[in-house]
């Protein structure tokens, strides 16, 4: 039954009720905005009111017309200390105030001055000007060069809202008005797992819901971290997350019993878990060969399940004799596994002893197969899971989301609101996995296509042929962040006769753009939103925090007009405005509550109450994945050809793809530490941020409360400091045949020798803007990193292999500009 709960507060506030609450509301509100405005339309008037981001639910205080301050919601139950940020970047300097053109496209039109793209400075323009000039180059690419020459497949961390997903609504635009695009599939997260793990037992896997959490806290004896940081990546939802995790982990804390972290770095969630924690620190990128090595050992000793391998999986017989090194001379034993880890034999034997000793769960984060051949990683620990046989039991198995929007928080069963349509397909979920467009490549291949029109290229089984894209459209991301190889990305993106960006803050992306669109943040519009990625426990009004800030415009609007201006502004619209959208998904979550005989509030109760709640179901508080798989193999089967687990593809050995074989074997990576192909001597771990989602609140003063010297953090082994007289706080440089960076060092023992860390999306800061090979003043991790595919069957990037350098920096200290608006004029 839902249930409204009465005693919460009321969302739209009294300054008398403000003034009571006022203590508590201080406490989160550390940081002070950065730019003072003028008041807004709604001057004179204070109120509270809840809205929802990435980082969680969060209660506004807003003093005339002026977001003032900001608190987790109360039934959050650990609202991310990122929170102040997300207020701060509604003032940040990097906004991007008006519609902007490049001063020398302006003047010498579309691909005439290419090269000077992230050197010139803008020019103000009007929105009619702006609008006019991007619809214009969207119908003289369709007239000069075909359907497939803009790149549409925009990716990135666009703000939640079922309304305002601008990357599908551009794609919307595109679709009604008859505009031809190439699309992209997947994405940067989890592109390996996300298409090898359907071959292997038949879901994507990566976005499926966990055994929940008082399972695991009540069955599992030993939990074991494999290369996850859960603390500090559970933060961020892909809606808005509940932080159902938090009480999970803090749930197994309070059991007492272990812990097992498995990464490079000993980390924050390592630490929250004090004595119960222990920490094994491998080489990067040698997990497979560790957990080859306990394979072996777990067949050696006869402590694998045979009864499971023979009940629930197929191939185990094909690839005994490669673990064996019956087939290739090769014993993947603990020795030759102690050899590429450096993870001495005995750990890695004790390892396998204690999996098999009594109930294990091997959660892994997704770092693992970022990286070179990162398809072999997740096949591996499902391989691993299936020899200890404990797949589908109360906290046994394996899971790779309980580090990721909270997987494993007990699901309610709520309706699921429906979201605006690219045009015909539906977008929920794996939005980004559904194919529209006259074309679509691997998303992070862009370079590659961009490179290489015409070629032809492998993906899942499938080959395609990239297609000669001249213009781009980003909304919603941040690739000249996110992806790999910056100077390869900077030279490559000249192909791009026009570059158009939306958003709102001067991104390096908007910068190496020829027409910027100021976007709303989330927090300037109306919208509607999900609580809880996997346990959907409520629905939220995403209401408007303060007016449009500047001449920022709604991603709806936007594209409306666009629309408009293609001919097809009624189709796009449906006549709708805002909130007759926002009406039309809410009627939809009440149908579907009706037909559960679920009590829901009306549309108007619930927007003036501001959320309605749905309980935890008894289903989704005894979940445990595989359950029914094990209960009844042949009534239950996956998805797979078998319907069991493949530990052995036939559909992967049918693609004869050199770098994907059809069981997880051990390949070279094209580099890593100590490897046969090391040309420098340190890797360069690249994690998602504490204090940031991915590159978004870069541009704000949480920044102050992490940089080292004004540059983005690089972690590195007091032994690796000293051979280079390195010293906690110098400025260092990080370098390699790709790239290079500044960043402040931190000694610390919290990382394991030959490695060092600095995390992803770090704002781009060329010292030498438009030059290939610039040093890069602020600290982009990702001017480091090498573009090339996981292997052909997925294509995914490999963010996360990287070799490099650093020394200690000793030349004119560079100013950091990233922070700061382009020259405008
Ligand atoms: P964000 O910084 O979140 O990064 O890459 P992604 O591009 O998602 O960028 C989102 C952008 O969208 C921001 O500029 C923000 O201002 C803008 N934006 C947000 N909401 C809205 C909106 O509603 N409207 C508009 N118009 N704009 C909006 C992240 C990507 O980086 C990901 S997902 C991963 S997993 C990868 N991780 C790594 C890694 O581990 N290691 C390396 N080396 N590289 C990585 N890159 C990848
Ligand atoms: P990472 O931080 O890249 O996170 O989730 P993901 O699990 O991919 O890596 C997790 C851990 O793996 C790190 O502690 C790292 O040291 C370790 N590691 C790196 N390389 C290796 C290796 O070779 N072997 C082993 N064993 N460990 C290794 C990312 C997920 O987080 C994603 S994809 C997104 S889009 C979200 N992004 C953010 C974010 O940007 N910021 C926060 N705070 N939270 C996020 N949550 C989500």
């Amino acid at each position: 039954m839902t249930k409204m709960n009465s005693t919460s507060s009321t969302m739209i506030q009294t300054r008398r009720r403000f003034l009571m609450n006022a203590a508590s509301i201080t406490a989160l509100a550390a940081v002070t905005p950065s730019l003072l405005v003028p008041g807004s339309a709604r001057a004179a008037e204070s109120f509270e009111v809840l809205s929802g981001s990435h980082w969680g639910a969060f209660k506004a205080t807003v003093e005339d017309g002026r977001w003032t301050q900001i608190a987790g919601w109360e039934k959050d139950p650990f609202p991310s200390h990122q929170l102040p940020g997300i207020l701060d970047s509604v003032y940040s300097p990097t906004r991007i105030k008006y519609p902007m053109v490049r001063r020398a496209y302006l003047e010498n039109g579309p691909g005439a001055s290419v090269e000077t793209r992230g050197t010139d400075d803008f020019v103000r323009v009007t929105w009619e000007e702006a609008l006019d000039l991007v619809v214009a180059e969207m119908k003289r690419m369709g007239e000069t060069y075909g359907p497939t020459a803009i790149y549409a497949g925009s990716y990135g961390w666009k703000s939640p809202g079922k309304l305002h997903n601008c990357q599908s609504l551009l794609r919307r635009a595109l679709n009604v008005s008859g505009t031809g695009y190439v699309n992209s599939s997947g994405d940067y997260s989890t592109s390996a797992s996300q298409i090898i793990m359907p071959h292997v037992v038949g879901t994507l896997e990566v976005y499926e819901q966990q055994t929940v959490w008082p399972i695991v806290a009540e069955s599992t004896d030993l939990l074991v971290f494999w290369g996850a940081n859960p603390t500090i990546t559970n933060q961020i939802g892909w809606v808005i997350p509940d932080h159902g995790a938090y009480e999970g982990l803090q749930a197994y804390k309070e059991t007492g019993k272990p812990v097992l972290f498995i990464d490079p770095v000993r980390t924050e969630s390592h630490d929250f878990f004090g004595e119960q924690a222990e920490w094994i620190a491998p080489k990067p990128q040698s997990d497979l060969a560790m957990m080859l090595g306990i394979a072996h050992t777990l067949h050696e000793e006869g402590l694998h399940d045979q009864t499971f391998l023979d009940e629930y999986t197929v191939g185990f017989d094909k690839f005994l004799p490669y673990l064996t090194g019956e087939g290739d001379g090769v014993a993947k034993d603990a020795e030759w596994a102690a050899e590429i880890s450096g993870i001495d034999a005995e750990t890695i034997r004790q390892l396998a002893r204690r999996f098999a000793e009594g109930t294990t769960m091997l959660a892994s984060g997704w770092s693992l197969q970022r990286q070179h051949l990162g398809e072999q990683r997740h096949w591996m620990l499902v391989t691993l899971a299936c020899m200890l046989g404990q797949i589908g039991l109360p906290g046994g198995g394996f899971g790779l989301s309980y580090h990721y929007s909270n997987g494993g928080s007990p699901a309610a069963d709520g309706p699921v609101l429906p979201g605006i349509t690219d045009g015909g397909k539906a977008v929920e979920g794996a939005a980004w996995l559904t194919e529209s467009g006259a074309a679509s490549i691997p998303v992070a291949r862009v370079v590659d296509m961009l490179e290489n029109p015409g070629k032809e290229f492998d993906f899942n089984g499938k080959k395609a042929i990239y297609p000669d894209a001249k213009m781009t459209y980003w909304v919603g991301g941040n690739p000249m962040a996110h992806h790999q190889d910056r100077n390869r990305m900077i030279k490559a993106w000249r192909k791009f006769e026009t570059v158009v960006v939306q958003d709102f803050q001067w991104t390096a992306t908007a910068r190496h753009a020829d027409i910027v669109l100021p976007a709303t943040t989330s927090y300037e519009r109306n919208d509607l939103e999900q609580y809880g990625d996997y346990s959907l426990k409520a629905i939220i009004a995403m209401k408007k925090v303060i007016d449009p800030m500047f001449e920022a415009r709604n991603d709806f609007d936007i594209f409306a007009d666009i629309a408009e201006r293609l001919g097809a502004g009624e189709t796009f619209t449906e006549g709708k405005a805002e909130m007759d959208w926002l009406r039309e998904f809410y009627s939809s979550a009440e149908e579907q509550a009706k037909a559960r005989n679920i009590e829901i509030p009306g549309f108007d109760d619930f927007w003036e109450e501001g959320y309605v709640e749905f309980p935890v179901s008894d289903a989704g508080r005894s979940f445990v994945r595989y359950a029914d798989f094990r209960e009844d193999p042949l009534l239950e089967p996956l998805g797979t050809p078998s319907g069991v687990i493949e530990i052995f593809s036939r559909n992967i050995e049918k693609m004869g793809y050199d770098d994907c074989p059809p069981h997880p074997t051990w390949i070279e990576p094209i580099e890593r530490l100590d490897g046969p192909n090391a040309e420098y001597p340190l890797h360069v771990v690249t994690s998602h941020p504490k204090s940031r989602l991915h590159s978004q609140l870069c541009g704000t003063k949480l920044r102050e409360t992490y940089t080292v010297a004004d540059r983005e953090p690089c972690i590195i082994n007091p032994g690796d400091a000293e051979s280079r007289g390195i010293a906690d706080g110098d400025v260092v440089r990080v370098f390699n045949g790709r790239g290079q960076t500044l960043a402040g060092a931190i000694v610390t023992d919290a990382i394991r020798p030959g490695a060092i860390r600095i995390s992803e999306g770090g704002w781009y800061d060329p010292v030498e803007p438009g030059k290939e090979g610039s040093l890069c003043a602020y600290g982009d991790v990702n001017t480091l990193s090498p573009d090339l595919g996981t292997s052909k069957l997925a294509q995914g990037n490999c963010g996360h292999t990287i070799l490099a350098d650093v020394e200690k920096f000793t030349g004119d200290l560079p100013a950091v500009d990233a922070f700061k608006a382009p020259q405008e004029s």
